[in-house]
């Protein structure tokens, strides 16, 4: 039967070369079944175990895979067909769990764009996926994502539906809530999925790179690589039927998405509680009330949590085994204050959306836990840390890592051009982190070799910040760097130099850049006007001259503050 059915087409998809993905199946990673019908297994075994909890609505196993099923059915019944594309853009909220498996379910291939995206960034992505439709919250304080979804509909004649979750959906968009009831006849329903099952070897879902380029590149996972992704950071993470897992940063981000995230907490059997928001008093009343084991988090997050409860409130966290940290580099110094702080195991995640992904082990001890950012977690992950002319260093020297993998894509979605840049000819993915390798095989994540701002884990495009800049008609040269920053890691700051005579406030080139409708983390929140900007020898902009100059200036600032 399935053999016969037509497959979506794999145009823009890099495959991974055929000798290899037979040597991905023979090893037992690759198990050539679709993901929905993965966790639909899982509910097979234990239907009435809570799988999910958000708000006020819980859901077992059963009930879950009859939603699924049931959206599936619906999103089929609005037209859309296997390997249509719906831009996802949830905020955390059962939907979005029930949306994903019933793409996953159906073949219709979920685009993960953040709730931070604005008009720009959801423009690109809809544009750049062809997506049929986009799902977005009927109502946020922060913005209206209903308004904006109904004008990339009308700007995009693909675009045919808006589905928006909540208590009011506008009239001419599809109810997401009411799309999400459970099947009127879960059996047959059940049946005609399982019998359109998309291939294992198809693309199951987008996920957005954090880019270093204009905008984000797609990277297109399949329900080989992906389940593989998740079961095997289940794995290293120790999930069972007994985890709990707290999903409190946006689900739509790799990382408590499925490493190991819902996915893995709901293929090991585990359940999944959401929290609306990472801010501590939400997540710690949570952790209580719902006994959790294990939750993730980037280091901002986590240092709000540490000194949450440092100040005092006296929060239960008896039940929390595991903290997982990752998105950015966790200074050594907090990693340490984890275990007697929070009375918890900390595992430290570095990983990335285009596929490898480095744990710390939970038995490993509290040197390579606190000290290093992990090791790969498949025997097939292919790794090399290469000094600037490509040669292998030595363990112990920092070089640029680059990877290949059964769950690292060959190139990214419809990117000739730019795959040029980021893969080498054999395939190897040229993460632009600079790393050690140390003796044992964890990895020290030491910086960046590319044009990237890492600001709380969130990702963002020096070159995008500095095409934007160039709005400002004052601006004629500029450069975006990160800016260390005690709180979020990194935040952006922009260099200027003004056309002669010009002046301009950070202010006006903000504005100028919420004009362009811009996702709110990206605008720079330093401006430094300078005469000239730094060059190398070869004449390019001299980055590394600017971090230097900008750590000058903070110092130099810290120093007039504490009076001396
Ligand atoms: C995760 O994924 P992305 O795609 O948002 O960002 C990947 C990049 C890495 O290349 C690296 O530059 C940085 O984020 N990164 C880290 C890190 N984890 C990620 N840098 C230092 N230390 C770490 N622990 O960020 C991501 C995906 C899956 C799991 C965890 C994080």
């Amino acid at each position: 039967m399935t053999g016969e059915r037509s497959r979506p087409s794999r145009d823009g998809v890099t495959p991974w070369p055929p000798e290899t993905a037979a040597r991905y199946e023979a090893a037992g990673y690759w198990i050539g079944r679709p993901l929905g019908e993965q966790v639909l297994a899982v509910a097979d075994a234990r239907p009435d175990a809570e799988a999910l909890v958000s708000g006020n609505v819980r859901m077992t196993y059963r009930e879950l895979a009859r939603r699924a099923d049931g959206a599936a059915l619906r999103l089929l019944g609005l037209g859309l067909r296997p390997d249509d594309r719906i831009v996802v853009q949830l905020d955390n909220r059962w939907e979005f769990v029930v949306l994903t498996l019933a793409c996953l379910r159906a073949g219709i291939l979920p685009v993960m764009a953040l709730p931070a995206h604005r008009h720009r960034e959801i423009s690109h992505i809809a544009g750049h996926a062809e997506a049929r439709a986009i799902a977005v919250p009927a109502e946020s304080a922060r913005f209206d994502h209903q308004a904006l979804a109904r004008r990339i509909r009308a700007e995009h004649p693909g675009v045919e539906h808006v589905l928006a979750a909540g208590d009011r959906p506008a009239d001419d968009t599809v109810d997401l809530r009411d799309l999400c009831r459970p099947a009127d006849d879960p059996d047959a329903a059940r049946r005609a999925l399982d019998a359109a099952a998309p291939h294992s070897r198809d693309v199951a879902l987008f996920l957005l790179s954090g880019g270093t380029t204009g905008l984000p590149k797609l990277i297109a996972r399949t329900h080989d690589d992906y389940s593989y992704n998740a079961r095997r950071s289940a794995e290293v993470s120790g999930f069972g039927p007994d985890t709990v897992y707290l999903a409190a940063l946006p689900l739509a981000h790799n990382f408590p998405l499925a490493c190991p995230g819902i996915l893995g907490a709901l293929l090991a059997g585990g359940r999944v509680v959401v929290a609306p928001s990472p801010a501590p008093k939400r997540v710690f009343d949570l952790i209580e009330r719902e006994r959790v084991t294990v939750t993730a988090a980037v280091p901002a997050i986590a240092q709000s949590w540490l000194a949450y409860q440092e100040s005092g409130p006296g929060h239960d966290l008896g039940s929390l085994e595991v903290l997982q940290v990752g998105g950015s580099r966790l200074a050594d110094e907090v990693a340490v204050t984890v275990r007697p702080v929070l009375g918890c195991r900390l595992q430290q995640v570095f990983g990335m959306a285009e596929g490898l992904l480095n744990f710390t082990r939970l038995d490993d001890p509290d040197e390579v836990v606190c000290h290093t950012q992990g090791r790969p977690i498949s025997p097939d992950d292919e790794i090399a840390v290469l000094d600037q002319d490509g040669r292998p260093v030595p363990d112990g020297t920092p070089g640029v890592l680059l990877t290949r993998g059964p769950y690292t894509p060959r190139g990214y979605y419809r990117a000739d051009g730019h795959n040029q840049v980021a893969f080498t000819g054999d395939g190897w993915y040229r993460t632009g982190d600079i790393v050690r390798r140390r003796p044992d095989g964890n990895l020290v994540v030491e910086g960046r070799d590319k044009d990237m701002i890492n600001r709380a884990g969130e990702k963002i495009s020096a070159e995008e910040v500095e095409n934007l800049a160039y709005r400002v008609p004052a601006v004629a040269l500029a450069a975006a760097v990160a800016m260390p920053d005690p709180d979020l890691g990194e935040r952006v700051c922009l260099y200027a130099v003004l056309r002669p005579g010009a002046h301009v406030e950070l202010a006006e080139i903000r504005a100028e850049m919420e004009r362009a409708e811009v996702a709110p983390y990206k605008l720079p929140e330093r401006l430094v006007v300078v005469s000239e900007l730094p060059r190398t020898s070869i004449g390019k902009l001299d980055k590394k001259a600017l971090r230097a100059d900008l750590r000058d200036r903070l110092a130099a600032e810290r120093i007039a503050r504490s009076g001396g």
